[in-house]
């Protein structure tokens, strides 16, 4: 697919750093944005520093574009007051702001901690009931129906990618499982983007793993193929960690340790 115009929210992040210069070779012009401080525009970039709970902000930022990569906002666990308005405001904000500008896809960076405290034995779809492991996966579940309901409403498309693990490498035996790869990364972000229709689906971020705790099959019609693997590096993930304790619950639930976090004292 070729763009005129691509937002990358989140720019400054870790997947943001990695789809950047990724995403150019799809559009005439990469919007970035980020509440932190980003590289100054390259060719064919725009870089915009804004935050996300600035609903004016977005209402400019949103402004002659196609389609939107929402990767902005806390990407682990947080208090609840940090949590909210980066991620729930700030998700209503970019949703509200599309709506108004015409936008008509939006590929939002949602997360397996929705379903994190399903236990590693199971294999969920998509359609399976929401089990939040924290604050913020429970922000990402929000941000999903939110993404239902500009669809319903409005017609806005989203793509909502339940990314498990995008590191360089899998580096524990969690990983094993819910590893992404940046390049299978890219390829869904090319095949969500370019997919004719999507309504709001929702699909797992993940590798061509040889174990696995998601089913994709129902969100065949996004055309993700993923190439790689985490089957390479499984030898040394198991050799680096010999015996996990089968009754813990960050090893038991596919959330990991996400599952164990909080609760935060208040002063
Ligand atoms: C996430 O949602 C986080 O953003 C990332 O830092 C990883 O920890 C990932 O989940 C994971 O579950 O491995």
């Amino acid at each position: 697919p070729r763009f005129k115009r691509l937002l990358l929210t989140g720019a400054a992040g870790n997947l943001g750093r990695v789809l950047r210069p990724r995403m150019k070779a799809y559009c005439d012009v990469l919007r970035l944005s980020d509440l932190a401080a980003m590289d100054p525009a390259g060719d064919g970039e725009e870089v915009v520093q804004a935050p996300l709970e600035d609903l004016a902000a977005m209402q400019s930022l949103l402004k002659d574009v196609d389609a939107v990569l929402h990767f902005g906002g806390v990407s682990i666990e947080k208090p609840f007051d940090v949590v909210l308005p980066a991620n729930i405001v700030g998700a209503y904000n970019v949703y509200e702001a599309a709506r108004q500008r015409g936008v008509r896809r939006i590929i939002f960076a949602s997360s397996n901690h929705v379903t994190g405290f399903y236990s590693q034995g199971e294999t969920l779809t998509p359609q399976a009931a929401p089990r939040p492991d924290s604050y913020y996966g429970l922000s990402k579940a929000f941000g999903e129906d939110l993404a239902q309901f500009y669809f319903d409403r409005y017609g806005l498309e989203t793509v909502s990618v339940r990314i498990g693990s995008s590191w360089p490498v899998p580096t524990d035996r969690r990983m094993l499982s819910s590893w992404l790869s940046f390049d299978d990364l890219e390829r869904l972000m090319v095949a969500a983007l370019s997919a004719p229709v999507v309504g709001h689906s929702i699909i797992y971020g993940m590798s061509d793993n040889r174990s696995t705790w998601w089913d994709n099959s129902k969100s065949n019609h996004i055309g993700f193929k993923p190439q790689d693997s985490s089957e390479p590096w499984r030898a040394e993930v198991e050799a680096a960690q010999p015996y996990v304790d089968p009754s813990r619950p960050e090893v038991r639930c596919q959330g990991g340790q996400f599952v164990t976090l909080g609760p935060f004292e208040k002063d």
